[in-house]
């Protein structure tokens, strides 16, 4: 779906100001937008998944962990495929008002693509350097977002994700070095011909949404603050987007339809997309390893 046809459906959450400055922009951050039991379920979710990577020593299905986790100090940068890891995770993808907001961003039929759980310790590592999140998932058409709940208070100065104003109606960048090897972020020459000057933090206070379509350029920066900066990520698509490569993170729900139904009918935007690696042969890992990511603490 377009934009446009996406507007003409009634909103179920945000207001039609909202959407349309997410249109407009590429991104928004929305305060208070999901109930506060929903959040309050994440938290002790994430608690409890903290408590449990203890127990690891070696990154898995389920943690990303950095080269000093230890039992006495975790460090989990990822909890991967996250609907896989508790039913409520899933329940929360697909039952409550969470999806009720993609529709009103993708339109009436969504379709689940994936989810994680980002971790940002204090320390100023972990660093995510400029990128767009589609290069990685190309689809038929570029309705994906990426929509995510801060579980914490998430000021600027604890690593808050950055994006740049209108960039979703730009170029799409190749995520790739000179030597055609996968980076997972926009070169440096690129990113130099970008304004970065209007560049804006989406910060909010726990349980702010924030939706950012698969074409925007988006970052984040150090937390500088003694707190871990968790956000839980979900991407949904309209029902008549398809993914035309294997998908770098699959969950049990890749594909389900959350709401509405499903399309059979494709619409595919003639944008040209770059081509990522063949996931299904490569793996993926996270952006954390792909971009390395620095770890000073
Ligand atoms: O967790 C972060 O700070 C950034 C995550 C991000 O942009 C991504 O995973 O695509």
């Amino acid at each position: 779906m377009t934009p446009d046809d996406i507007l003409r459906h009634k909103p179920a959450v945000l207001s039609q100001a909202q959407r349309e400055d997410y249109f407009r922009k590429g991104y928004m951050a929305v305060a208070d937008a999901i109930p506060a039991e929903w959040l309050r379920r994440l938290r002790d979710l994430s608690a409890e998944f903290l408590e449990a990577s203890k127990a690891c020593s070696a990154s898995n299905d389920a943690f990303d962990l950095g080269a000093r986790h230890s039992r006495e100090q975790p460090h989990v940068r990822r909890l991967r495929a996250l609907v896989d890891r508790h039913p409520d995770f899933w329940k929360f993808a697909s039952e409550s008002p969470f999806a009720d907001i993609a529709a009103d961003l993708v339109g009436p039929d969504v379709k689940f693509h994936s989810s994680k759980l980002n971790y940002k310790w204090p320390g100023g590592g972990e660093i995510v350097d400029w990128h767009q999140d589609i290069p990685a998932w190309p689809h038929t058409n570029y309705s994906p977002v990426t929509l995510g709940v801060y579980l914490d208070d998430c000021p600027r100065e604890q690593g808050p994700l950055t994006c740049i104003p209108g960039s979703q109606n730009g170029p799409i960048f190749v995520h790739r070095d000179d030597a055609g090897k996968w980076t997972g972020s926009v070169r440096a020459r690129d990113m130099a011909g970008v304004d970065q000057s209007e560049a804006e933090d989406l910060t909010g206070a726990a349980g702010t949404v924030i939706a950012i379509n698969c074409r925007t350029l988006h970052a984040s920066r150090a937390n500088m603050t003694g707190r871990v900066r968790p956000v839980a990520l979900f991407v949904y698509s309209s029902a008549d987007a398809f993914p035309w490569t294997a998908a770098p993170t699959p969950t049990s729900h890749t594909g389900d339809i959350v709401r509405g139904k499903a399309a059979t009918v494709a619409h595919l935007d003639p944008t040209p997309c770059p081509v990522p690696p063949d996931w299904a042969k490569t793996g993926y890992g996270s952006i954390f390893t792909v971009q390395r990511v620095e770890e000073m603490n």
